[in-house]
């Protein structure tokens, strides 16, 4: 994280968009076309109490343009925020690329990313157990590169064909259009457990990846094997990344169910927060790369889209950063019509076969010509690439643009020609050559038939307090499926993954690990002989564990952006606090005070604290770590409100950092928790770096069987 004053580097994509820009301050208002308006409050009627009169346009104006301010929320990722920044090289890769923003190390090149959840709607809360959109445009000078990726590396299924079936099915179900922004339901499972390519994206989303505790805390990834082509033609297969500087943090579950109704608006809020702070999010970019000819080196298919390349076998290279350093102006006009294409290609980058790829490759243009109504929909302003564009594509819905010329048409003598072909030293885009000679079949390759060593990796990578959150979020989910049917085929399921895993999630269900699955079903949906061809197959162990899939490996150095709660009332102990304050900010964190009441506090030093939030309005959950002022009748302040004990018990739960001072201790003292003072992250008047150091480990996870029991 840099501070606002190192980095206010403005891009020429801002300074392409300040020109559509548009300021009211000081302007009087008009309407669309420019004349002066005098009331806004009143219709035109034939007298006070008569009726509104046709003439009024001033009334028709308004009023249509509200009823048309809606346009149709993305068919998947509706839910969504978006920021602008840049992209900086640290070396070039001219040996894999000629993409220039890969091969100009002096070069920033502006983005705009969005980040979003898959299934809810647009105004979804944003702790939804879900896979997280992760979509980067780059404005470079040799045009827009999209690169539309997850924050996991894998996807559910293997070819676009089956998208439409995925996504029916984990959004609400058709006939009650219930539930909203939530997997845990029957379709969803019935699809997945006969759909077993799914299950390795599937676990992920059963694992913390799936509720981050920030949009500024988790992974990107490109997902698909790409293609690099340097400048003399030469490919090489590529799988970008994107690891975000804070490291990678979730919270859990409790806190992702109490955070949607606290504040259902809490990434976005906090993206928001902390680039108006100064604290600019960050993630280094890294690629994996792998020579031609290694294509089939692997126990899995680098096309197939739900493999990921473990880096124990290809580490991935970190060559630069991005730095998100300006929020947008409007969110209709940048984040909502911001549209996002796998088809935005720059020379230097070439697609692969990956079946699912290719088919994303038409659905994007698709979707929005109907969601933003036009195929001039690149002339909007926050889509607009800052490398011009010449073409004879010509009118349309909403052609902003004035082409000049007799000509639309290529060849042409009329125009000289032009616009002319690009030639080859221009930069002109070139497909790299690859020899298919093949047979035209709908089918599937044998390679991408292994569903389980996947998610088996994953398993057996992750922590032991990770693989209980796995656990756990399966017989939750499981737990909201009405179908007793669905249940055991996804136990059976689970269990060819791992049996203690499926023995822990039927034990919760209260079901038992059936041997054999034998539905009538299968007969009538004619899906015996695709199942017997997908299941199980006998699972591969080509590493044994993969150290980056587990959150316990990540970084934790570091406590910028991370809110602490300050439980504070009249006459607290400002000496105490002091040093804590100033030790926290400096290390980046927000200290927020929460008080009984709104308003302002008054220390024991006379001092006046303004509130940031008064108990009632405020929950744990939206905080990482709380601070427990001293002083004899502040902490009897605190105590007299229950919900502070409550607040207390909640972080301690949640296995956050606790820290009391002086008086303070009360307060600890009758939480729930009865091991409070052997606790490697509960202090009581400590200095203030061991309870910073522990605020960086995130959380301490050995606690996690002591707050079983604590009920809040
Ligand atoms: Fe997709 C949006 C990511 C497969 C069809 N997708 C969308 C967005 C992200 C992804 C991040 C939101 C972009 C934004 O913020 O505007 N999608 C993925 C990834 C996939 C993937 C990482 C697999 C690796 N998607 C995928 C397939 C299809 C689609 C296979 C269709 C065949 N996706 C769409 C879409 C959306 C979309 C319907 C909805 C809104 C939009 O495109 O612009 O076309």
């Amino acid at each position: 994280m840099s501070k606002k004053q190192t980095s206010e580097f403005k891009s020429k994509k801002i300074d392409q968009l300040e020109q559509s820009t548009k300021d009211y301050q000081d302007q009087v208002m008009t309407t669309n076309q420019g004349l002066k308006v005098n009331d806004t409050n009143n219709s035109l009627k034939a007298g006070e109490r008569g009726p509104t009169l046709l003439e009024d346009f001033l009334l028709r104006e308004k009023i249509t343009s509200f009823d048309h301010e809606r346009i149709p929320e993305r068919i998947v990722h509706a839910r969504g925020s978006g920021a602008h920044g840049y992209f900086e090289l640290y070396k070039s890769i001219e040996k894999y690329t000629k993409a220039g923003l890969f091969t100009d190390t002096k070069r920033k090149t502006p983005v705009f990313v969005r980040f979003s959840t898959v299934a809810g709607s647009k105004g979804s809360p944003d702790l939804a157990r879900d896979v997280r959109g992760f979509a980067v445009k780059f404005y470079t000078d040799e045009g827009t590169w999209d690169l539309v990726g997850n924050n996991m590396p894998i996807f559910f299924i293997q070819d676009a064909m089956k998208f439409p079936d995925l996504i029916h099915s984990v959004k609400p179900e058709p006939n009650n259009e219930i539930p909203q922004a939530a997997s845990a339901h029957d379709t969803f499972y019935d699809f997945v457990s006969r759909a077993t390519e799914t299950l390795h994206n599937h676990i992920w989303v059963m694992s913390d990846r799936a509720i981050p505790r920030s949009y500024r805390m988790m992974e990107g990834f490109g997902i698909h094997t790409f293609r690099f082509i340097n400048k003399d033609g030469k490919s090489h297969f590529v799988k970008f990344h994107w690891k975000p500087v804070l490291g990678v943090h979730s919270v859990t579950w409790d806190e992702a169910v109490k955070i949607n109704g606290a504040d259902s608006d809490f990434h976005r809020r906090d993206l928001w927060e902390a680039i108006e702070a100064g604290q600019y999010p960050e993630w280094e970019f890294g690629i994996q790369v792998v020579p031609e000819e290694d294509e089939h080196k692997y126990d899995f298919d680098l096309l197939d889209p739900t493999k990921l390349i473990p880096e124990e076998l290809v580490p991935v290279e970190i060559i630069g950063k991005m730095t998100l350093n300006k929020n947008p102006e409007n969110f209709f006009a940048e984040t909502e019509q911001v549209a996002f294409l796998p088809g935005h290609i720059i020379p230097g980058i070439d697609f692969t076969n990956d079946p699912l790829l290719q088919g994303r490759l038409f659905s994007y243009r698709d979707t929005q010509l109907s969601r933003l109504g036009s195929p001039n929909f690149h002339q909007i302003p926050i889509n607009r690439s800052v490398a011009p564009h010449h073409n004879n594509q010509r009118d349309g819905h909403m052609q902003t643009e004035i082409p000049k010329g007799q000509t639309a048409y290529f060849p042409n003598s009329l125009s000289m020609g032009c616009p002319h072909l690009a030639k080859m030293a221009e930069g002109g885009y070139t497909h790299h050559q690859e020899r298919i000679d093949a047979h035209k079949i709908r089918g599937r390759s044998a390679s991408f038939s292994d569903h389980y060593s996947q998610p088996a990796l994953f398993y057996r990578s992750l922590s032991s307090w990770e693989q209980q959150h796995v656990a756990d979020a399966y017989t939750f989910e499981l737990g909201k499926c009405n179908h007793k049917h669905i249940q055991e085929r996804m136990l059976w399921i689970i269990n060819q993954i791992d049996q203690e895993l499926a023995k822990k999630v039927a034990d919760g269900l209260g079901l038992t690990v059936p041997k054999k699955i034998d539905e009538p079903v299968n007969q009538a949906i004619g899906a015996d002989a695709e199942i017997e061809k997908f299941q199980p197959n006998s699972k591969k162990q080509y590493v044994d564990k993969d150290s980056s899939l587990s959150q316990a490996n990540t970084k934790f150095d570091s406590i910028a952006t991370r809110q602490i709660a300050f439980l504070a009332a009249d006459q607290f102990d400002m000496k105490r606090f002091e040093p804590y304050k100033t030790a926290l900010e400096q290390a980046g964190a927000m200290v927020k005070i929460i008080a009984p009441h709104g308003g302002s506090i008054t220390c024991d030093q006379g001092m006046k604290h303004e509130v940031d939030a008064a108990i009632l309005t405020t929950e744990s959950v939206l905080f990482d770590a709380v601070l427990i002022a001293g002083g004899q009748k502040a902490v009897k302040s605190l105590q007299a409100k229950a919900k502070f004990q409550k607040f207390v018990n909640e972080a301690l739960k949640h296995c956050k950092a606790v820290a009391a001072l002086g008086e303070g201790e009360a307060l600890l003292k009758h939480s729930a928790y009865k091991h409070y003072e052997k606790d490697k992250a509960v202090f009581i008047d400590a200095k203030p770096k061991a309870f910073i150091d522990a605020i960086a480990q995130h959380r301490n996870w050995e606690r996690k069987d002591k707050v079983e029991g604590i009920a809040v």
